[in-house]
């Protein structure tokens, strides 16, 4: 998959994605992330990457051109990057304002970038943000990452690109595969424990040392489920709406978690 990135600091795009599984998708060319950054796109002396806001108040906005440019370079390298004609890469505007990121969007990005190849141009704000028209006339869909204000959009497209890229096929190993995480089935993880048995007096649930693999499979399923409907009713509430994902075996589980909460 492709990615572009337009921001004014494309040095921190590329070390923060150069760790761990980004950086190994980066390597084994699974994600090939390109940076733009409006700088190299201005004509004046200084370079200036920032404007007046029209109606004043305190604060800068992204310059237009320099801004135009970049988003023009990039959609122009992913015209012919593309891997037939048919994909399109979709403009995605960081920013408190946008549709809020979920695992669903997220895996419809993925899926949408598996079938068709279609490639994203990230576009990171700073200052107070950018010119509207350039939202209107070159901007696809604005994504946000949560209710909260960053300085930037970098922190919020690192975010994107990070949920995505674990789900291109091939980028996970067998045993880091995406399928276990948490939110694939729409329900919070369960609990997880490692060496030693004993932590502050605290031991590992005795079903975990079992090696009965159906219990252990049923009582993670249990957690799961309980967690959920303790921390995230809301979430809860559409996997029991959902007709395909809801079954006797996770309502007999969660009746199970709600009773021995009660007992405690
Ligand atoms: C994105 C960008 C927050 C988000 C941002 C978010 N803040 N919640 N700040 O996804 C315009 C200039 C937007 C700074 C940017």
């Amino acid at each position: 998959m492709n990615i572009y990135f337009i921001t004014l600091f494309p040095e921190l795009i590329e070390q923060a994605t150069a760790f761990g599984v980004l950086g190994r998708a980066i390597k084994q060319q699974q994600l090939n992330l390109q940076c733009f950054n409006p700088r190299d796109y201005t004509e004046d002396k200084h370079r200036t990457v920032d404007d007046r806001p029209y109606g004043g108040g305190p604060g800068m906005l992204m310059k237009v051109e320099p801004l135009a440019k970049a988003i023009m370079a990039a959609k122009e390298v992913a015209k012919k990057q593309a891997a037939s004609k048919k994909s399109v890469a979709k403009v995605v505007y960081l920013s408190p304002q946008g549709q809020q990121l979920n695992q669903q969007l997220v895996v419809n990005v993925a899926a949408e970038a598996a079938v068709q190849k279609s490639d994203l141009i990230l576009i990171a704000g700073r200052y107070e943000g950018i010119d509207e028209r350039l939202i209107e006339s070159l901007i696809d869909e604005e994504w946000s990452v949560g209710d909260y204000v960053l300085s930037g959009g970098e922190f919020a497209g690192l975010v994107v690109i990070d949920a995505i890229t674990r789900l291109i096929p091939g980028v996970l190993g067998d045993d880091e595969s995406a399928i276990q995480d948490s939110f694939m089935q729409g329900l919070l993880d369960c609990p997880h424990y490692t060496r030693p048995e004993m932590v502050d007096g605290q031991p590992v649930p005795d079903v975990l040392l079992s090696g009965d693999h159906k219990a252990i499979r049923r009582w993670r399923l249990k957690q799961s489920l309980g967690r959920t409907w303790l921390r995230r009713p809301d979430l809860l509430a559409a996997v029991e709406q959902d007709t395909v994902n809801w079954d006797a075996e996770k309502e007999e589980l969660l009746a199970e978690f709600k009773a021995e909460h009660k007992q405690k």
